[in-house]
Order: C-alpha cells, then sequence, then structure tokens
C-alpha cells in the first residue's frame, strides 16, 4: 500500500506475501476493525483471524498459519503467493 505495508502468511522459515486482491480486501477488513473475514483464495475459503492473527482453510482447520501485517523491505518475504519472486 502507499505507506509501504502488506500482507503476509507463514511458510517454513519465512514468510509469503498474499496475492494483491487477498492484500488489498484483507487491508479494507483491517481498516473497518474487523475481528475477523473469510476470503476466497486460490479456489478455497479461507478464515482469517485478525484478532490472534491466524488463518487456516475454513473445511479443514488442521493447519492455522500465522499471518502479520508489515513493510514490505522489512518482512523478507520468500514470494508471493507461492510464487518464488525475489
Ligand atoms: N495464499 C496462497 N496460498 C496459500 C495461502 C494463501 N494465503 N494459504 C495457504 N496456501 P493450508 P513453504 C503455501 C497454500 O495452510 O515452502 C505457500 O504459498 C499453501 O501454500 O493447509 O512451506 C507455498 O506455495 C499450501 O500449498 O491451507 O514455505 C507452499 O505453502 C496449501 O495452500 C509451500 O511453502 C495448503 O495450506
Amino acid at each position: 500500500f502507499d505507506d509501504g505495508y502488506s500482507w503476509f502468511y507463514e511458510g517454513v522459515n519465512g514468510w509469503w506475501q498474499y496475492d494483491d486482491r487477498t492484500s488489498k480486501e484483507l487491508e479494507g477488513h483491517h481498516k473497518a476493525g474487523h475481528p475477523s473475514c473469510e476470503l476466497l483464495i486460490a479456489g478455497y475459503v479461507y478464515i482469517i483471524d485478525l484478532t490472534n492473527m491466524v488463518q487456516c482453510r475454513r473445511n479443514d482447520r488442521t493447519r492455522k498459519r500465522r499471518i502479520k501485517r508489515d513493510l514490505v523491505n522489512l518482512a523478507g518475504r520468500k514470494g508471493v503467493a507461492g510464487l518464488k519472486i525475489p
């Protein structure tokens, strides 16, 4: 975003940046003060808990990933939505 922040989810030894559309949606929910939201990501509905800052698939909650809102240049990202983009 204009302020240099974006949204990230946890991978192995690092953070993946959310795809642009999802990142914008998350920012909107965050700014509106919503405690959580449900978003369609790569064909699956994810519950994104903005209070505890975790995400999981709605119909398979075994894998919980931490999420964060951070400065893009400080986040040390692995890539964007699973694509290794430096
Ligand atoms: N955006 C895109 N793909 C996601 C997201 C998301 N927010 N959340 C989960 N997936 P789970 P390393 C990740 C993918 O949590 O090597 C990365 O993007 C997730 O992809 O059970 O472990 C990489 O592509 C996984 O493939 O819903 O850091 C990949 O893992 C699948 O959904 C490997 O990354 C199931 O995750």
